[in-house]
């Protein structure tokens, strides 16, 4: 173990995080990328147009999704994950897998990003405290076949707070170090348009969960959820297809980042790129400002 895989990278800047679902049925870009050829092209040209980070997954996590089995997960994610970590890209494995997370690391990965906040499998945060790299800790109520049955709440903000707390406190209990987690509201989670904007308009709050002092880093996955297809809905009622809310994404980034965003996590790079740097520099000027 390096040095290197103790600490958060850092750019100075928001991190771009570039998608590439090895999906059938991911919502946005499900099969495009199922090929491995495909995709490690695709994770290939998101470095190139400047991402700091490649996300592979090769689990859906789509409204209604069902589980597939660990087998399938690993040929599909592994071919991709091998050959990005091998070109140089910093390879972030999206799973909620212990032994998906531990061969893609063995494979060069050098971050774990687990929509279930370790929720789904009791053996991940233990696999990552051991192996000593950024965890991501995302909001999660239950798996996708049943997305919104659990999307009620009485505070989304104070109960999202809540939930991230314990288990912060549970991933830490299980050996993770606390300067390596990386806390995500969980957009779409469980969560309906309404939930998703006033969380979005609380990422203060979200970074410093009840007990901890010191916030954590925040990443925001936005990227062409329904929530902004929905807020792009024509004068027909119907909701924007998602390939068309890219733009939407882009000025969301720009918000995020200056609401003070670690990460963002989108499906394209360069106008989300131009977006965290217009608005770190925004942020920048509103801290020194501050001063
Ligand atoms: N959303 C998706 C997949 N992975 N990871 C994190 N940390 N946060 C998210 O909100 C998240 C994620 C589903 O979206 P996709 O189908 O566009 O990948």
């Amino acid at each position: 173990m390096t040095s290197e895989a103790h600490r958060l990278p850092d750019v100075g800047r928001c991190l771009v995080m570039g998608v590439v679902n090895v999906t059938p049925d991911s919502f946005s870009d499900g099969g495009t990328w199922l090929d491995p050829d495909k995709a490690v092209a695709h994770g290939l040209e998101l470095a190139g147009q400047g991402a700091d980070i490649i996300d592979v997954g090769g689990e859906s996590t789509r409204p209604g999704a069902q589980r597939i089995p660990q087998e399938d997960e690993l040929g599909r994610v592994m071919p991709v994950v091998t050959a990005l970590a091998e070109a140089g890209c910093y390879v972030s494995i999206d799973t909620m897998r212990a032994e998906v997370a531990g061969r893609a690391l063995a494979a060069g990965a050098r971050m774990v990003n687990d929509v279930s906040g370790g929720l789904a499998d009791p053996e991940m945060a233990g696999l990552v405290g051991a192996a000593g790299v950024p965890y991501v800790v995302m909001h999660w109520r239950g798996h996708s076949s049943d997305m919104y049955g659990p999307a009620t709440y009485s505070d989304v903000v104070g109960e999202v707070r809540a939930e991230l707390s314990r288990r912060v406190s549970a991933v830490i209990d299980a050996g993770v170090d606390p300067s390596l987690i990386i806390l995500d509201p969980g957009l779409g989670f469980a969560k309906l348009p309404e939930h998703n904007w006033r969380l979005l308009a609380s990422l203060d709050l979200i970074a410093r969960p009840p007990g901890y002092d010191r916030p954590f880093p925040v990443l925001v996955a936005a990227s062409r959820k329904g929530f902004l297809g929905k807020l792009l809905a024509g004068n027909d009622g119907q909701p924007r297809p998602f390939i068309r809310s890219d733009d939407a994404t882009i000025a969301l980034t720009a918000l995020a980042v200056a609401a003070g965003a670690w990460c963002v996590r989108v499906h394209v790079v360069p106008g989300n790129l131009d977006a965290v740097l217009v608005a770190t520099r925004w942020r920048q000027e509103g801290l020194a400002g501050a001063r």
